[in-house]
């Protein structure tokens, strides 16, 4: 419960503070002011951090700090290459996807699906599914299939009410022109129910588009991230049913592993696939640890043993390089940014982007531009935008969509941008 008030009543600063912090240490936030929240700012990116012990609840991993040196992506402020057109306002959106004729699908994390039509007009769809709206549960991320002009069909991933709290669930349902959704059916469910936010929840289909990937995140809870038995902490690969996607890492294992990825990710919110058929993944992570990775089949990403950050409860983890068994980020970022949704630029209306990875940042209040070459990726700028950034997407005619974060009762704006 505790946590609960923590969310509900707070700044947004004091949401990002909490969603970095492990359960132990939410719960000595939620009892202090909102205006107590930690620094995030301040903390050397090199500086070794002496190690005393995990957090209680994670395993003792036993290893060594060996402080990162190499990857850190924090830039100064670039003046924004755009202009911002505000084009419409939603309540606490979480993501959005475009449709194949220039409508707009908008989820907002109280469990309505929005469609804004191209026209402008905008109205809920029927048949949502029941979401926990909870901090940062609720009605996540919606992804339009490839096929989506002759199947109609879309994902939709939420936090599911259960009885012991909720879980990571993946729904598929056919978008009926009249504006409801049929046939809904749940086809995958992370299972280990329970509290904690950080679903992850990002849906990205394979190039081909006869699979997909899901992230999930580790709910707060450490050790799960490791456990392989455990759907958190993963980036799933599945078909579009829903079962483990054959050829798979562990294809052979049944369960959890066989529809496994990847392990061992704290909060994935964004995944991308460049026309080379790499898979790009961003995700949160604890004070000083947002991290950019290059995702290879059956490999660890270390969540909890390593991370180039440290918790916000002030007890150090060991940085990336302790581990070289375990895979280290591409790029990571202390101050955090808080990445959100992340895209790949095709279009033509910013053609200096073409080929860059654009990510929303929320505390960081910017979009971050990311040039990629190869296996390599390399920051090239930060936008400052004065707001926390959810989401974004390419619209048909290549101008970006904005997606304001928005707090309980206050809306979260769209804006189209365009060169200036
Ligand atoms: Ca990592
Ligand atoms: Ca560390």
């Amino acid at each position: 419960m505790l946590v609960c008030r923590a969310f509900t009543a707070c700044t947004p600063m004091m949401e990002n503070a909490m969603r970095f912090a492990p359960l132990t240490a939410a719960l000595l936030f939620a009892g202090s002011a909102c205006s107590a929240a930690p620094q995030q700012s301040g903390q050397s990116a090199t500086s070794p951090a002496p190690l005393k012990t995990l957090p209680r609840n994670a395993p003792d991993y036993g290893v060594v700090n060996m402080p990162a040196t190499t990857g850190r992506a924090n830039l100064p402020d670039s003046a924004p290459p755009f202009a911002m057109a505000p084009i419409g306002t939603f309540e606490q959106p979480f993501a959005m996807a475009f449709l194949p004729d220039g409508g707009l699908l908008v989820t907002e994390k109280p469990g309505h699906l929005k469609w804004r039509a191209t026209d402008g007009t905008v109205r809920d769809i029927a048949g949502v599914p029941a979401v926990e709206s909870k901090g940062q549960g609720g009605l996540l991320d919606v992804a339009v299939t490839p096929d989506f002009a002759s199947s109609r069909l879309i994902y939709l991933s939420y936090a599911e009410p259960r009885p012991d709290g909720s879980s990571l669930a993946l729904a598929r349902a056919r978008l009926d022109p009249a504006g409801k959704l049929d046939g809904l059916a749940v086809i995958w469910r992370a299972g280990s129910d329970g509290i904690g936010g950080q679903f992850g929840a990002n849906i990205l289909f394979a190039p081909d588009g006869k699979s997909l990937f899901l992230s999930s995140g580790e709910r707060q809870r450490f050790a799960p991230a490791q456990d392989l038995d455990q759907a958190l902490g993963k980036i799933l690969h599945l078909t579009l049913d829903g079962n483990p996607a054959p050829g798979n890492p562990m294809a052979a294992a049944g369960g959890v592993k066989a529809a496994t990825w990847s392990t061992g990710h704290r909060n994935p919110y964004g995944m991308v696939f460049t026309p080379d058929g790499r898979l790009w993944e961003e995700e949160m992570g604890p004070r000083g640890g947002d991290e950019l990775n290059l995702v290879l089949p059956g490999r660890n990403y270390g969540w909890p043993i390593v991370s180039n950050g440290d918790n916000y409860s002030g007890v150090p983890i060991p940085d990336h390089p302790s581990r070289p068994d375990l895979e280290a980020p591409k790029l990571w970022w202390n101050p955090v940014i808080s990445p959100g949704g992340m895209m790949l630029y095709s279009g033509k209306m910013f053609p200096d982007w073409r080929g860059s990875l654009l990510i929303a940042a929320l505390s960081g209040k910017a979009i971050v531009r990311i040039t990629l070459d190869g296996d390599k990726a390399t920051p090239a700028a930060t936008y400052a935008v004065g707001m926390r950034v959810r989401d974004l997407a390419q619209a048909l005619d290549g101008a970006v969509w904005l997606l304001e974060d928005g707090e309980r009762g206050s809306g979260g704006r769209l804006f189209r941008l365009s060169p200036k």
